[in-house]
């Protein structure tokens, strides 16, 4: 990680021109995207290619009695109908879980949930498939279904799990964090305390680009390439091979475009491994790909937590102990997508951005006969869940003492000068400013007028309230370390792979896979800053686990944290050697070869016209290498990041709400962010702008809901309501930087910032405008009824 000129200068950064850090280069990948040659899984044909097609379970909990295929496979161009039976005669009938549970690939016996994959049509053309899937006839003995988390866990509740030896309830585990004991004691002490019940409701990532595979077995090789929407080709490759049994190089994954993940490419899906059994079993390609409902009703929910919130506090506002209890909604197999010691995710940061005593949480969760799934839709692994948690809170105590909010957060933010700061929970927090985040903010939203309006509107009864609302979130993003952090007992590390060709461009390959963030761009940039090289001449490849190095993968905004230090330190490896390539070039010593970052070329000391560009050093290394070095100029960098980093940022809303229909309407939206040093200052507003709206999808319109009888009533794009254009106001974004000291460019994640930072920004500023009737709690998604029964509850409907 050694750097001799101690990286790039935050300060004084602007790319060299050359398109390195700072500089808003234009993404490189938006040329296909927008001229229609994006390359996606769906868009993958191959020659004599079957299509699979999954029966699914209308009920929510019942056990599967007979299976008649035959109507199915009278039909022409059905060429295969399957069952768990027939899975398992390919050892196939179960697959594990990323929490170490095992999910069945097809019903084995009961279904858990509704849309649960029952039996798998296979036939020469979609439409068949369609046809062939209707025509599969089950016998369902319909079983009560538990639907929710406090159901499953009474004492009289069915049992979901009856397949699993020593499982006699729907109880799936306890966890808690932090010292009881020291907790209990603040809270008995203190002047002050308050309480709030509030629910993360069930949400989904609800990607353009649904989950699918094309699986294809080689006979001749004895090798199977699966195309599949995946966050993670290097980790599913491993548990591919792990559950298959087919060796592990002679599987190869490859990740396309990939149309939006948000965590929903995390897990691995029944119908991946339905795809691949049957590509096996048939010798031919077989395509799978999910329609809207079926993404929604069956793959990788978010959220889905019942949270209590407890604060302690001192009569003039100092926060001294935080407590929480979770109820948590697992689904019906334990499936959740995070590093394996975290059973709660990052969930455990939920003291945020404050200098807090002592913290304790708790939780419990619980199976039910919904979709499994937990973490993601940009959570950073449940860090949405306790921003959520502390931010909510904050303001509930502001109003408990009548202290301004942002004042309030003021006084408890972790200093300046206080970093690298251990929280009570156990965090180690690299660096941050919140107070120049949140001054920042506060000017921008011309905080003082908008407090002024608020009390003009409440005294002249206006029929339009205002509301401001705040977050200062403190993000963890960049997982691991390996030791701490691992899927499915894999490291989380990351990699990169430099290679300069003789005419002086290079082509770095990832461990990490896009979805849309441009890392196509952002990765290049950095070697464009630390090679001195120019953007263009360095293209990205990643998503193909034959030909690229092992990576965990994109999600937890891990990609710049891990991945871009590996960029940046394979980079540096390449420099040093370029080093002695320069010295044979240009006749003289090694340690008297310099690179100076500002032109990007190498030069002898003192003599700054004996200079060399990296691309005639390319050249050399090729042409006319050192004979003490080996010829090529190429590096590899697996990073094992020492800590994560924790980028913050303060969100300032501002609503309108109306007391006759219970609308919000947003006046205005400033988000101040901080993700250290900056690659690309153009594709992280991309990715604030992206985030701030599923933030407001998240606080205004989307919830999966399901019926009394485990019917998902918000299954399909007419219920689950995303964001458009419409209701999206317009963003003002700012920045600070604060850089990660442990980072080799300074740099943190942001991918996930604006969705874990701006739903408690929103509810805030609702609830802050009904706060001077007493309100203190309007739960999400905040939907006009909702709105305007809060409103009638606090008198304040008209
Ligand atoms: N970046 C930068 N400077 C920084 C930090 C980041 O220029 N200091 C750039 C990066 O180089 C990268 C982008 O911003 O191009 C996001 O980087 P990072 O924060 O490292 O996050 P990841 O690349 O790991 O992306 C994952 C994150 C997650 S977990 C979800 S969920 C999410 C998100 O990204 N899914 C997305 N943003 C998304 N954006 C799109 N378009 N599609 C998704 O599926
Ligand atoms: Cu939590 S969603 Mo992202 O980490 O892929």
């Amino acid at each position: 990680q050694h750097d001799d000129d101690g990286g790039p200068d935050p300060e004084k950064h602007c790319g060299h021109g050359r398109g390195g850090m700072g500089e808003e280069v234009k993404r490189k990948e938006d040329k296909r995207f927008i001229t229609g040659r994006g390359n996606y899984v769906d868009d993958i044909k191959k020659p004599g290619m079957l299509h699979c097609e999954i029966v699914r379970s209308p009920h929510a909990h019942a056990r599967v009695e007979d299976i008649d295929k035959s109507r199915a496979l009278d039909l022409d161009g059905v060429v295969a109908v399957l069952t768990a039976e027939d899975l398992a005669a390919h050892e196939l009938a179960t697959m594990p879980t990323l929490m170490d549970d095992t999910q069945d690939v097809l019903v084995n016996d009961k279904v858990k949930f509704q849309s649960q994959e029952v039996a798998a049509v296979i036939a020469t053309d979609r439409y068949v498939a369609k046809d062939g899937a209707e025509k599969v006839e089950v016998d369902y003995e319909v079983l009560d279904p538990v639907v929710t988390a406090e159901e499953a866990l009474e004492a009289d509740a069915p049992l979901i799990r009856d397949e699993l030896e020593d499982q006699e309830d729907n109880h799936i585990f306890d966890w808690d964090v932090g010292d009881k004991e020291a907790t209990d004691e603040v809270f008995e002490e203190a002047d002050v305390t308050v309480e709030e019940q509030m629910e993360y409701q069930r949400l989904h990532p609800a990607p353009i680009e649904t989950c699918g595979c094309v699986a294809d077995w080689d006979p001749g090789k004895d090798k199977i390439t699966v195309h599949l929407t995946s966050q993670a080709p290097h980790a599913h490759r491993t548990l591919f091979s792990q559950v298959s049994g087919i060796p592990e190089h002679k599987v190869r994954i490859v990740s396309p475009d990939v149309g939006g993940g948000f965590g929903n490419k995390v897990p691995i899906y029944p119908g991946y491994v339905v795809a691949a059994a049957a590509s096996v079993v048939l010798e031919q390609p077989v395509k799978w790909m999910e329609e809207r409902s079926e993404n929604i009703q069956t793959t990788g929910f978010a959220r889905d937590y019942d949270m209590t919130g407890e604060l302690a506090a001192t009569e003039d506002g100092i926060i001294k102990g935080v407590r929480t209890d979770v109820l948590a909604n697992h689904g019906a197999y334990n499936a959740v997508a995070q590093p394996s010691k975290f059973p709660a995710g990052f969930f455990n940061i939920f003291t945020g951005s404050y200098d807090i005593e002592a913290a304790y949480g708790s939780l419990t969760a619980a199976f039910t006969n919904t979709a499994p799934g937990g973490v993601a839709y940009r959570c950073s692994f449940r860090v949405t869940e306790a921003v959520y948690l502390i931010e909510r809170m904050v303001k509930v105590l502001a109003q408990e003492l009548d202290m301004d909010p942002a004042e309030i957060r003021r006084k408890n933010f972790i200093p300046a000068d206080a970093f690298p700061y251990e929280s009570a929970t156990g965090w180690n927090y690299d660096s941050g400013d919140y107070e120049k985040a949140l001054d920042k903010a506060l000017e921008m939203a011309d905080y003082d007028h908008y407090r002024e309006e608020q009390r003009r509107r409440i005294e002249e009864d206006a029929d339009k309230l205002i509301g401001i609302g705040i977050s200062s979130f403190t993000e963890v993003v960049g997982a691991g370390p390996g030791k701490s952090c691992d899927i499915a007992g894999i490291e989380m590390f990351d990699s990169a792979d430099i290679r300069v060709n003789p005419t002086g461009n290079a082509v770095l390959r990832v461990g990490v896979q896009t979805q849309g963030q441009g890392h196509e761009t952002t990765f290049a940039q950095i070697v464009a800053e630390e090679l001195g090289m120019d953007v263009e001449n360095i293209s990205v490849e990643h998503g193909d686990t034959d030909t690229d190095p092992y990576g965990l993968g994109t999600y937890g905004s891990r990609s710049t944290p891990v991945a871009g230090a590996a960029t940046a330190v394979a980079a540096r490896k390449v420099r040093e050697k370029a080093k002695s390539i320069a010295a044979n070039e240009l006749e003289a010593a090694e340690e008297d070869i310099e690179w100076d970052r500002e032109s990007g070329e190498f030069h002898v000391a003192g003599a700054p016209d004996r200079s060399i560009t990296i691309t005639e050093i390319a050249a050399g290394a090729y042409m006319n290498h050192p004979t003490s070095e080996e010829p090529g100029l190429e590096a590899v960098n697996y990073y094992d990041p020492p800590e994560m980093t924790y980028p913050f940022g303060s969100y300032i809303v501002i609503v309108e709400v109306d007391r006759e229909t219970g609308e919000v309407d947003f006046e205005k939206f400033v988000a101040v962010d901080d993700c250290g040093n900056r690659i690309n200052p153009m594709v992280i507003e991309g990715q604030i702008h992206g985030g701030l709206a599923q933030g407001i999808g998240t606080a205004m319109m989307e919830h999966v809901t399901y019926d009394e009888n485990g019917n998902c009533t918000g299954g399909d794009f007419m219920n689950y309501l995303l964001p458009t254009a419409n209701e999206i106001p317009n963003f003002e974004t700012g920045y600070t930087v604060t850089p990660s000291p442990h980072h080799p460019i300074g740099a943190k994640g942001v991918g996930e910032s604006p969705t874990v930072g701006s739903p408690p920004a929103i509810v805030n500023a609702v609830v802050d405008a009904m706060a001077h009737a007493g309100t203190t709690h309007v739960e999400m998604p905040m939907t006009p009824d909702r709105v305007w029964e809060a409103l009638d509850e606090a008198g304040l409907a008209h």
